[in-house]
């Protein structure tokens, strides 16, 4: 096993890292910007060190002070938890040839999965069901063009190779629409991704946002951990996750998971990742895949009792997986409740000092937070302050401790979305189960 583990990250993911760190035994070097010393993974870590101020681009995304913090440590490993530099294949690539460890998939897998083109092709050339599409990028012949989108079917989303995650999106519903969609498309995407390559999906109108979990040791081992349901979200972020997704019978479950575990076995995938699905009329089709560890693990790890950091490390210290797809037993359900310092109503962040701080607690409840009562919530970062997950034996019981945790929890001095939870949490919708990536903003548009 490693011996010291740089957690190149901050936030309840930097503690959340750290936790795991300690119950393996390994020694932990949290790095941190000159705005993030009071963060309770500092304190707790074995050292600290500061890569930069306050604004990302100059600490949590400085490739050369990450990688000299291992140095001047002695760590053997970096692990990049989310966002910031965790899907960098450049990064990755200089972590290794520097001599480090990254904790995370080959940077080739990752710079393959970056293209959303590429990711979509390996893909269904491994057997997993995709959207029909172009299968390639699109030229600039019109009339070509509009053959392919005649072929698909309109309604048509154009999307950027280079996107993702909600970026670089147009529907086009007709001929007349097409070659001006294609261009707009292009030119927002040679902007903001250096890259202009755009390819065409049918457009699924009603769908679901159903993910699947998987771990992989490179060398062809690898499991499926069910699948969490992420429909619940606002301008692409997501605000509830759960696990099992409602509606997803165990058949249904073990056939899309036995496909993306061959299709792991196939590309000797490393590391933790996620098979992102639309989910419409029964079926699955995939559209990216995340090579890195997410905000809504907890809800999988609550349902499986795997803890899915301490597999990452374990495969990243070639120690491979600790069990095998038979040992893995879904019981119960698991529901997560992102806590941001936003204003509920008009979603604009509320950073600040929390002058009082109440966790909820009880049977079920997990927090995964990094705040405390005195911390400053600073400005420079995502909102995201902490995770509210409830678990129970059935959906039933894992809303009704989520509404009691909601209840007891108070975070005062700052504005958090905490109510907009305690709305969702009542709604009759969401109680029945399986709303659509479209519901929560339409029922905010009422
Ligand atoms: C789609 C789609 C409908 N049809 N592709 C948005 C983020 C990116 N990861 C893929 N996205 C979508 N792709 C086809 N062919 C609808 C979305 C989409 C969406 C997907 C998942 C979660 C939230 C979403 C919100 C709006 C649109």
């Amino acid at each position: 096993m490693f011996e010291k583990i740089v957690i190149a990250n901050r936030g309840e993911i930097g503690l959340r890292i750290l936790r795991a760190c300690n119950e393996l035994g390994i020694k932990t070097v949290a790095v941190h910007s000159s705005a993030d010393r009071d963060l309770i993974h500092v304190r707790l870590a074995d050292e600290s060190v500061c890569i930069g101020p306050a604004p990302s681009a100059e600490s949590y995304l400085n490739i050369p002070a990450l990688i000299s913090a291992a140095e001047v440590t002695d760590a053997v490993a970096i692990h990049p938890g989310y966002g910031f530099l965790s899907e960098n294949a450049d990064f990755a690539d200089r972590v290794e040839k520097s001599g480090f460890v990254f904790i995370g998939p080959r940077a080739e897998t990752i710079r393959l999965m970056g293209d959303k083109i590429e990711a979509i092709k390996a893909m269904k050339a491994a057997g997993i069901p995709c959207i029909p599409g172009s299968d390639g990028p699109l030229g600039d012949d019109p009339k070509l063009n509009l053959e392919i989108a005649r072929r698909i079917g309109f309604p048509v989303l154009i999307k950027a190779a280079g996107g993702g995650g909600g970026r670089g999106m147009r529907v086009v519903h007709s001929d007349a629409a097409l070659a001006n969609a294609i261009g707009m498309t292009r030119s927002e995407a040679g902007a903001a991704f250096g890259n202009d390559t755009v390819y065409m999906e049918k457009y699924l109108d009603n769908p679901r946002h159903i993910e699947i979990q998987v771990l992989a040791d490179g060398e062809g081992r690898a499991v499926y951990l069910g699948e969490r349901d992420c429909s619940m979200q606002r301008r692409h972020q997501k605000v509830i996750e759960e696990a099992p997704a409602p509606g997803i019978t165990p058949q249904a479950r073990q056939k899309i998971g036995e496909l993306c575990v061959q299709a792991c076995v196939e590309t000797r995938y490393r590391g933790a990742g996620t098979f992102e699905f639309l989910y419409q009329d029964g079926e699955f089709y995939f559209i990216e895949m995340n090579t890195r560890l997410q905000v809504e693990h907890p809800v999988t790890e609550m349902i499986t009792g795997i803890d899915i950091v301490r597999e990452q490390i374990r495969i990243a210290a070639g120690l491979g997986l600790s069990f095998k797809q038979s040992d893995i037993e879904i019981r119960g359900h698991a529901i997560e409740c992102r806590i941001n310092a936003e204003d509920p109503r008009n979603f604009t962040p509320s950073p600040g000092t929390i002058s009082q701080y109440h966790a909820p607690g009880g049977p079920g409840i997990r927090v995964d937070s990094h705040i405390y009562a005195g911390y400053r919530v600073p400005p420079y970062y995502d909102s995201m302050i902490g995770k509210l997950i409830a678990y129970g034996d059935d959906r039933e019981t894992a809303m009704a401790r989520m509404r009691m945790a909601l209840t007891e929890m108070i975070i005062d001095g700052i504005k958090t979305n905490i109510p907009l939870h305690r709305d969702i949490l009542n709604d009759a919708a969401f109680h029945a189960g399986g709303t659509n990536i479209h519901y929560l903003e339409k029922k905010l548009s009422q």
